[in-house]
């Protein structure tokens, strides 16, 4: 199939998915399009399957906020129109699920269209009354929508009151890429021999609560010597540098800012924490599990799909750091145990949210989409 791809080329998880989406699929033989304004982070171009395509947004002095969304739409239909694409698929309701509706327009009702629901768009931003009713109708005018869990699903059918059908297609990962690797040269840049090696991985937003991954390893450091790697960046980093100051463990607790490097950096570690206030899947926890990482999470929004407590990693309340520390003490200070859940994390990683598991049930979808479409378009009569 040919098949245009739009996501946030940024660091986020949304963008994440869609690039390693794209890549899969290219790999299976599809002709992949991303059309965003700049490339995606995790984008490998090396497959001649794969083309990017920028979106320029002109600037006038009339306008205060440059119209990206009228720039993406006329982009998105005028690359279906010359790579004769097969269907879009935009991830993140807003406003790529917009542009893609008018793009669909301008074409005709030629080019169906999935929207995949990663989570802020839904719980943040689109339950955000100013946004609320476009991306209601943006959802509801989608040839097709996927969620990442069946949590989100259920909250946005609530939020937007609305009959749509959604079908949950989990996020995924790349076992072969993600795997068990902690090579001592790597970690020995990190971490004496005796130290534990946390890490967090985020965007460092509000909702991702940095500052409580901080507040757990200085609880933990307090029993077992031990180093927090923090890779990512965002408008909470600041905040949590002074925390680790003021905690005084600014020695051990190390801010990396954006890696390209994400599996060798989780392989080296001993523990993922993932503190969220909420979280539609859990993306970073999984790429940890993986690599045979446990992580120690909040019970927050689709983690549970993901994660069994006590068996594959442990959940605790949002902002319970007590908690979250005892149970990161529970694993690093029992080996039998801690290799138990490394395992299992593992095997979950492998036996449901592999990619070769996971990518089928998109191309799956796909046909589905532009099957009901071509009958639709057939009788209309158009
Ligand atoms: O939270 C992020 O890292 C960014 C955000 C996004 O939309 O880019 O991530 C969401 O999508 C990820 C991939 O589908 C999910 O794994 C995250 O759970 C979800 N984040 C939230 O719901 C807060």
């Amino acid at each position: 199939m040919k098949i245009g791809i739009t996501c946030y080329p940024t660091y986020g998880g949304s963008g994440i998915v869609a690039t390693e989406l794209g890549m899969e699929l290219a790999a299976r033989g599809h002709e992949i399009h991303f059309i965003s304004y700049a490339n995606p982070i995790r984008l490998s171009t090396e497959s001649p399957r794969i083309h990017y395509h920028e979106v320029e947004v002109s600037t006038y002095p009339l306008f205060q906020y440059p119209p990206y969304c009228l720039a993406l739409a006329s982009r998105m239909a005028e690359v279906a129109e010359t790579a004769h694409l097969d269907l879009l698929h935009v991830h993140y309701a807003i406003p790529h699920a917009v542009s893609a509706l008018l793009a669909r327009q301008m074409l005709g009702d030629r080019l169906p269209f999935v929207t995949t629901l990663h989570g802020t768009d839904i719980t943040l931003v689109g339950a955000d009354r100013s946004y609320l009713p476009i991306v209601k109708f943006s959802i509801e005018q989608s040839d097709g929508v996927t969620s990442i869990s069946q949590y989100l699903k259920d909250r946005t059918l609530r939020v937007f009151e609305t009959r749509n059908e959604i079908r949950v297609i989990r996020n995924f990962v790349n076992c072969d890429q993600y795997h068990h690797n902690p090579d001592p040269q790597a970690r020995a840049a990190y971490a004496a021999p005796q130290e534990k090696i946390l890490v967090h991985l985020s965007n460092f937003r509000p909702v991702k609560r940095v500052a409580d991954a901080v507040r757990v390893m200085a609880r933990v450091r307090r029993e077992i010597p031990c180093k927090l790697l923090m890779i990512g960046d965002g408008p909470d980093r600041g905040p949590a540098e002074h925390l680790a100051r003021e905690l005084g463990v600014e020695d051990d607790v190390l801010f990396l800012g954006k890696q390209s490097r994400i599996p060798e950096l989780l392989a080296i570690a001993d523990l993922m924490l993932l503190p969220s206030e909420l979280e539609a899947f859990g993306l970073a926890a999984l790429e940890a599990m993986a690599c045979g990482v446990p992580t120690v999470a909040t019970r927050a929004g689709g983690v549970p799909e993901l994660i069994t407590d006590g068996v594959d990693g442990l959940l605790a309340e949002v902002g319970d750091i007590e908690a979250m520390a005892a149970h990161a003490l529970s694993l690093l200070t029992d080996p039998a145990r801690y290799l138990q859940v490394s395992d299992a994390a593992r095997h979950t990683a492998e036996s449901r949210f592999c990619t070769t598991l996971v990518i089928p049930q998109y191309e799956e979808y796909y046909r589905e989409v532009c099957s009901r479409s071509s009958t639709r378009r057939r009788n209309s009569g158009s």
